[in-house]
């Protein structure tokens, strides 16, 4: 049994999905670091840096990353199809698991506490930092969209952990709305990834 410690709105609704691939049972904690409750500090004890999605597998290993979490599903799960089963398009999916979690996820964090980002308080400095690390997110999404969200490589029918990440990770800081006016086919994409039933099922419930 897996227990995942999460919230509405937040990235474990990629974990929820991926542990639905895998037909596995998980408990879920609700838990964020802005939310005050017994899960925070449930949340503090197997993640220092208080993050949504961690996972604690059943002998009481603490998994946190989306990425990490979702390639040691794949790799456990391999009848999930979370992975390539063939070597070269699963090098190309762990790349473009990293490049969500290092290039676009980590320009969230700027932009959502630009604060721990300055070695000082200073107000103007954070809206500055926050609207540099906007266009870069959304630069960065613009580049994975040509690199890994072509037609050929993009699963929308029986979605994969990439798919099911930028699902989600798509949602926040304006994302969406830029790719329907910049990288429409791609935006396309998405959408049909929202609208596969197990996918579906579970952003419906976090995004109502
Ligand atoms: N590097 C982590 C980032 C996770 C993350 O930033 N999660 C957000 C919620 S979507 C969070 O918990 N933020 C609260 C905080 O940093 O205090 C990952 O890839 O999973």
């Amino acid at each position: 049994m897996y227990t995942l410690f999460g919230t509405e709105g937040s990235g474990s609704a990629a974990i929820e999905i991926a542990l639905q691939r895998c037909s596995v049972p998980f408990t879920l904690c609700g838990a964020s670091s802005w939310e005050e409750g017994p899960g925070k500090e449930a949340l503090r004890r197997v993640n220092p840096l208080m993050q949504v999605p961690t996972l604690v597998l059943a002998d009481g290993t603490v998994l946190t990353e989306s990425a990490a979490i979702l390639i040691h599903l794949g790799l456990e799960h391999p009848e999930s199809g979370l992975l390539p089963d063939k070597s070269a398009p699963r090098a190309q999916a762990l790349r473009a698991l990293v490049y969500i979690a290092a290039n676009c996820y980590a320009a969230i964090g700027i932009i959502d506490y630009p604060q721990r980002w300055l070695a000082s308080a200073d107000d103007g400095l954070e809206r500055l930092l926050e609207a540099g690390a906007r266009t870069r997110l959304h630069e960065n999404w613009e580049t994975f969209a040509d690199l890994f969200g072509g037609a050929g490589s993009w699963r929308c029918d029986a979605p994969g952990a990439v798919e099911i990440l930028a699902s989600v990770v798509t949602r926040w800081s304006g994302t969406r709305e830029h790719l329907r006016s910049t990288r429409p086919d791609f935006h396309a994409r998405l959408l049909e990834v929202d609208a596969e039933p197990v996918v579906n099922a579970v952003i419906r419930r976090h995004w109502p």
